[in-house]
């Protein structure tokens, strides 16, 4: 059966297809993001992230990932949340996700992202991931979140958070 809602999947057994991370440089009531230019999610708005590479601590791969996207070591970093979506055809994927307070470098544009800040009270949402709404909000304002999804390629079918 292919699962639709969140009730019909046994999440204490649930394994991703893979795992990824998320990065959110949070300074001065700011955000940066990036347009992403390749990958699953291009042309969506979206944090600096990407999959684990074997061996890899999710720390490691959201700071590669940034220095990789963007040029920029984030500092500081702290673990925000995490999320755990299964999309119907079967792919799943488990992303970590990381706030920083400070980086080194200059945001700048690469093969596979354009960076971009924006104001907390003004995120381009109805460019993102349909999750977003859900769970950024949490992590500028510091609280801790769980999330679970249910995607139809990019259409999310339903959700819960804790
Ligand atoms: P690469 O293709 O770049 O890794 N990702 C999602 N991010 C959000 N906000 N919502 C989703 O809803 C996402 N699904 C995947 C995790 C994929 C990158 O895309 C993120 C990784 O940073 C379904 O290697």
């Amino acid at each position: 059966m292919v699962p639709r809602r969140i009730s019909e999947i046994d999440w204490a057994s649930w394994k991703a297809t893979e795992l990824a991370t998320l990065v959110f440089v949070h300074r001065d009531e700011r955000l940066l993001l990036i347009h992403k230019k390749r990958g699953l999610g291009a042309g969506k708005i979206n944090g600096p992230g990407g999959r684990l590479e074997p061996g890899e601590t999710p720390e490691a791969c959201a700071v590669r990932e940034a220095q990789e996207e963007l040029r920029i070591t984030p500092k500081n970093l702290e673990r925000a949340g995490e999320l755990r979506f299964q999309f119907i055809d079967g792919y799943a994927i488990h992303v970590h996700v990381y706030r920083a307070t400070d980086f080194e470098g200059t945001p700048t544009e690469t093969s596979e992202a354009i960076p971009l800040w924006v104001d907390e009270d003004r995120v381009p949402y109805e460019k993102m991931w349909a999750d977003d709404r859900v769970w950024l909000p949490l992590l500028i304002a510091g609280t801790p979140f769980a999330g679970r999804f249910i995607f139809d390629d990019d259409v999310m079918l339903d959700h819960a958070l804790s």
